[in-house]
């Protein structure tokens, strides 16, 4: 790797903020004390170890929930002015609805954020990442209709006792990831019924994430001030050739991966992407259904979640290539199947620990430019990026991925005019990582998983991330991180 050392250097603006990431259920621990109730997660793991890589659980994790200063000693060591966290629903709480408060929980989530502001470091809250109460699940979960009413009280209880301290908030991570990992694969609750049940989950979490926007709007946004957003996943999409077919195949494809949750809330139209609302309802009548797979919005809740935002929260890890699948329409309905494309990636883009996460640089400029021109250039903020390698403190491989990942977004902020306020890595810390347990580390700080205390230890990318973070640029003697250095 070279690089003329008279390149100007690369920096964002003032305003730019630089945050880390983690999630309740993947770095707290603490599953069953101090009344927390039983989540979707816990009890997946608990019933079907065998589901998770390694077999392990979130029961310890990284043991967060007794680490408030550590962990928040770590974001100030890297000198972040943001910090994006979950609140576990189940911990606020326990039997999932709010005519009961659990005070510990409440007072964990107090302490953070008290010690967060005494080192003027802003809480960034994420409402719901993926830890749904059990209790709720026997309702059918994110499939019953009344659960974005029981959203909707959840939220008010977080707005009440936290809406003083807390000024950014996220109502859901990834609604894609969830609904369709969780309804039509292998994330909690793992049920097997794509192509149905992921269409209800996305429905009713549109709805809930209208719901809360309108009463933070109408209740609170007077009283307490603050800004309200929701995280999307979008990896990137290339079509596989020039051909016309595979371009118009990687349309289809952003347009229900992206747009399936996008589209309602970001663009000028609303409700769902046009070509998502006609390939669902064709294939439903070709397969018989008297309606369609896919639920409508009356046209009250397509204005309530049109504009349903301030900020948009924006994940991306990597790139897929994307070609026309071959649709058989007579088996089993399922998401791939009315998308009828196919996505994948090339052997040569470098690998990571984790198999679907390649280094793709590339893939951020022009994701950005795709939202920036879909969705009329909404605010926002990457809240997850970053990536898995190995265990082992000499991360030069992260550095140069950080790197190489900001690079790819001061172009499309500067060059294109991409409005971009903030960039967040995932995560501050090794944690558990799904269904893939412990074998994946994404931390700038590694945790020894062996030690009683779970020790942190910086990695060599939590110093470049500590220079990035100070002074807003990238380092130019890129090298000083690329070998050992002590
Ligand atoms: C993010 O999702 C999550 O928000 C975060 O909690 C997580 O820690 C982070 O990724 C890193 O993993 O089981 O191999 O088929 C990113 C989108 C969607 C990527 C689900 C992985 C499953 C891969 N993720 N996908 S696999």
């Amino acid at each position: 790797y070279q690089r003329n050392v008279l390149d100007s250097q690369v920096c964002f603006s003032n305003g730019f903020s630089f945050g880390v990431a983690t999630a309740s259920y993947q770095i707290e621990g603490a599953w069953n004390v101090s009344g927390k109730g039983e989540s979707i997660w816990d009890r997946l793991t608990h019933a079907h170890p065998e589901m998770i890589l390694d077999h392990q659980n979130g029961d310890v994790a990284d043991g967060s929930y007794y680490k408030v200063k550590e962990d928040v000693a770590l974001m100030v060591e890297l000198g972040v002015s943001f910090y994006r966290f979950s609140v576990s629903w189940p911990r606020i709480l326990p039997n999932g609805l709010s005519n009961y408060v659990n005070e510990d929980g409440v007072r964990y989530y107090k302490e953070l954020i008290a010690e967060l502001h005494r080192n003027n470091i802003t809480p960034v809250v994420t409402m719901y990442h993926w830890d749904l109460p059990q209790c709720l699940q026997e309702l059918g979960g994110w499939t019953n209709p009344i659960m974005a009413d029981y959203f909707v009280d959840y939220a008010r209880v977080l707005l009440d006792t936290f809406g003083d301290e807390v000024r950014i908030w996220l109502t859901f991570n990834e609604p894609y990831s969830f609904c369709e990992d969780g309804y039509g694969g292998l994330d909690a609750p793992a049920a097997n019924s794509s192509g149905f049940e992921d269409y209800m989950c996305g429905h009713n979490v549109l709805r809930a994430h209208g719901m809360v926007y309108r009463m933070f709007d109408n209740e609170y946004r007077e009283k307490i001030g603050g800004h309200m957003g929701i995280t999307l996943d979008f990896a990137w999409l290339e079509p596989a050739t020039t051909s016309v077919e595979d371009q118009q195949a990687a349309e289809t494809a952003r347009q229900f991966y992206f747009g399936w949750f996008a589209h309602p809330i970001f663009s000028e139209s609303g409700d769902y992407p046009p070509i998502m609302r006609s390939l669902i309802d064709e294939n439903s009548k070709r397969q018989g259904f008297h309606r369609s797979r896919l639920p409508y919005f009356t046209s009250e809740e397509v204005e309530m979640i049109r504009g349903s935002y301030d900020f948009l929260g924006l994940n991306h890890y990597t790139t897929y290539l994307v070609k026309r699948g071959s649709q058989r329409l007579n088996v089993q309905p399922s998401f791939k199947e009315d998308m009828n494309a196919v996505r994948f990636q090339r052997d040569d883009w470098p690998k990571t620990n984790s198999t679907w996460l390649k280094v793709v640089p590339w893939g951020f400029r022009k994701l950005l430019n795709w939202v920036r021109l879909n969705y009329r250039n909404p605010k926002t903020l990457i809240t997850e990026n970053g990536v898995a390698y190995p265990r082992g403190l000499r991360d030069t491989k992260r550095v140069k991925f950080i790197d190489s990942y900001l690079r790819s977004l001061h172009t499309a902020i500067y060059q294109d005019g991409c409005f971009v306020i903030g960039y967040t890595y995932w995560s501050l810390l090794d944690n558990f990582e799904w269904t893939r347990g412990y074998t994946e580390r994404f931390g700038l700080y590694e945790v020894d998983y062996q030690s009683p205390d779970l020790t942190r230890t910086a990695k060599l990318s939590a110093k470049y991330f500590t220079n990035v973070a100070k002074t807003g640029c990238l380092p130019n003697n890129f090298a000083d991180y690329t070998y050992d250095t002590d």
